[in-house]
């Protein structure tokens, strides 16, 4: 098998979920950095099915999709795949953040596009410059953090549905549900889109807290992410 080739931009976003699995997996990857300044001259040639990142080059063939690529790599580490009822279970807690943040990005959307007009069929605002780039990301912040404390509670309730072991979001031992709220974690500190995630759901922070501090690997990569300084998404960046 030849090495894997995992391609995407200078942020968490839909690439953070997968460098941790890999890393969890023992899995070496070549980690290709796509610079948001040259992306649109650059995206022709990185051979991409659906000119989006991220895309996981594996023997020849190009994965899209990051959940997908996702499974794929929670796959080689071992944490789905063992106990259909537990991967069962893990899933109505990611469904759940998922659903929730569908409606957010809908109402951040909705919250700026008056005020900011873009591009047709783009998020590239027709006044794309920097500074007007800043004012709609500090909008979206401040919308954002008032729309999470008002529509996670879902993510406890669930929680308390599913958890047996505090250590863990469903039985005894980490699972892929384990790592996505890792990422959650992380995403719920960034520039843009922190908001009181302990205040909102008390249940998910701990166990996130828990999960982190007690597995060695997984506190030595947010660890590093956080050091690093690197955003979670290309707002104010790229777009
Ligand atoms: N459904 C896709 C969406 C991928 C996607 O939206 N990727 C963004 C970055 S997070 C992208 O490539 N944006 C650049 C563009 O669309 O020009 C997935 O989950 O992988």
């Amino acid at each position: 098998m030849s090495k894997l080739v995992f391609k995407y931009f200078d942020c968490y976003g839909r690439g953070g979920t997968v460098k941790l699995l890999f890393k969890l997996a023992n899995v070496d990857f070549e980690d290709v950095i796509v610079p948001f300044e040259t992306w649109n001259e650059d995206k022709a040639g990185l051979g991409l099915p659906l000119d989006q990142l991220p895309v996981l080059e594996v023997d020849g063939f190009t994965l899209c999709q990051t959940k997908a690529i996702e499974r794929y790599a929670a796959t080689k580490a071992g944490l789905i795949g063992k106990c259909a009822l537990t991967d069962a279970k893990g899933e109505m807690l990611l469904e759940t953040i998922s659903d929730v943040r569908q409606k957010v990005s809908v109402g951040l959307m909705g919250a700026v596009a008056a005020q900011f007009p873009t591009e047709p069929n783009s998020f590239k605002l027709v006044d794309n410059t920097q500074e007007n780039r800043d004012k709609r990301a500090a909008v979206m912040s401040e919308t954002y953090k008032k729309m999470m404390m008002e529509k996670t509670a879902d993510f406890d309730k669930v929680l308390s549905l599913i958890q047996t072991n505090e250590n863990f979001c469903v039985g005894d031992a980490l699972t892929f549900v384990d790592i996505q709220v890792v990422s959650y974690y992380i995403f719920a500190k960034d520039k843009h889109f922190s908001y009181d995630f302990e205040k909102a759901t008390p249940k998910l922070f701990k166990t996130a807290e828990n999960i982190i501090n007690k597995n060695p690997k997984i506190k030595e990569f947010v660890d590093d992410f956080f050091a690093s300084g690197k955003p979670c998404t290309g707002l104010g960046n790229m777009y």
